[in-house]
């Protein structure tokens, strides 16, 4: 099939073809993503405006002011989602609670998770930044949703994904059937496929993960770090580090070029400081479409069912033999070089 100029709509609808139980909802649902995301892509480009001119250059539906992009990306998902009739409930890294748009919660067959801005200290810097999204259908018809239909383990996602506003923004997402890229084409306002069926190499050559933390980590984390750097040819050792600082980012590199990202626990962050619903079970459910593997070291991220919205997980996802030696660390398997040499 000649895949060139295929609109992320046109490529939601194919998709479709292959979901005959899905109404088409889902497919609305995601090109509506698109369409807040192309909102939000845009302020961003104004964003380092905001010391300039005092505000984003944007205006919500109320004609009022946005001060804050991750309040005005916040906001967008808000309007663009609110008389959809598609989605009951929308939970938000920004907001405490669930929202509920009641007016859609007669028809409306999903929960829609979302980190609107993740990365946003990057935006002082003109630094990359992005979106991520989660999508669960509704467990029952109870008017406005139960703690039992928010709190979902990764694996019951219908759709998940993730936009990254870098040099180009890129909108990559997975509906259980592979994982697509799109690149927006500003001139037309268009996500253009650009990144078909989108597979992780078994191993990189790069990791990720805040160095600075090293003190803070636990003894099996701080091995790990010491085993990738050190010299061995033959095991593909020392990697490199890339580290960006926004989630995002990290794993849309790892993702393409394989390698492996890690945000552990550590002594400021003993769960964890990634958040489980709406950035960790996401990614996960991408790298796993994508032939990789998303764990907290210790557990699968999909298996994990969540005893809060807010929830924070450590995150360890990319290639899947990399995952799986850093899993080796912290079960105490696999031990660095010399530590193995003074070993009897
Ligand atoms: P640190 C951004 O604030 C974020 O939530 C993720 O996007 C990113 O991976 C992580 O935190 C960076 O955290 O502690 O390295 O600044």
């Amino acid at each position: 099939m000649n895949t060139k100029g295929i609109t992320l709509t046109r490529h939601i609808l194919l998709e479709q073809r292959a979901h005959p139980s899905e109404t088409g909802d889902l497919s609305t649902l995601l090109a509506q993503i698109g369409l807040a995301t192309k909102m939000i892509a845009r302020a961003v480009s104004r964003a380092g405006l905001v010391d300039v001119l005092g505000v984003t250059g944007a205006v919500n539906v109320h004609g009022e002011e946005v001060k804050r992009l991750d309040e005005y990306a916040n906001q967008t998902f808000i309007h663009v989602f609110g008389h959809s009739g598609l989605v009951c409930t929308l939970v938000s890294e920004e907001m405490e609670k669930p929202r509920h748009l009641s007016e859609n919660c007669s028809q409306g067959k999903y929960l829609l998770f979302f980190d609107p801005i993740d990365g946003s200290s990057n935006i002082d810097v003109n630094g990359t930044i992005g979106t991520i999204f989660s999508i669960h259908h509704r467990i029952n018809g109870d008017p406005h949703g139960t703690e039992k239909e928010w709190l979902r383990p990764g694996s019951e996602q219908v759709a998940a994904g993730y936009v990254i506003y870098g040099p180009s923004t890129v909108f990559v997402y997975t509906a259980g059937n592979g994982v697509y890229g799109f690149t927006l084409d500003p001139s037309i306002g268009e996500f253009l496929l650009s990144h078909e069926n989108i597979r992780i190499p078994a191993r990189g050559k790069t990791y990720s993960i805040n160095e600075g933390n090293y003190p803070a980590w636990q003894p099996p984390m701080r091995s790990l770090m010491d085993y990738l750097k050190e010299k061995d040819p033959e095991t593909g050792r020392p990697y490199s580090l890339r580290y960006v600082g926004a989630l995002v980012a990290d794993f849309h590199r790892t993702l393409l070029q394989g390698g492996i990202f890690l945000y552990p626990v550590d002594t400021r962050n003993p769960q964890g400081k990634l958040r489980l619903l709406y950035e960790a079970a996401p990614l996960a459910f991408i790298a796993e479409q994508a032939g990789g593997r998303a764990g907290t070291g210790t557990e699968r991220i999909l298996d994990i069912r969540p005893t809060g919205l807010h929830q924070r997980v450590p995150l360890l996802i990319g290639s899947p033999e990399d995952v799986a030696l850093a899993e080796a660390f912290c079960a105490g398997r696999k031990k660095r070089d010399r530590e193995r040499r003074k070993q009897p």
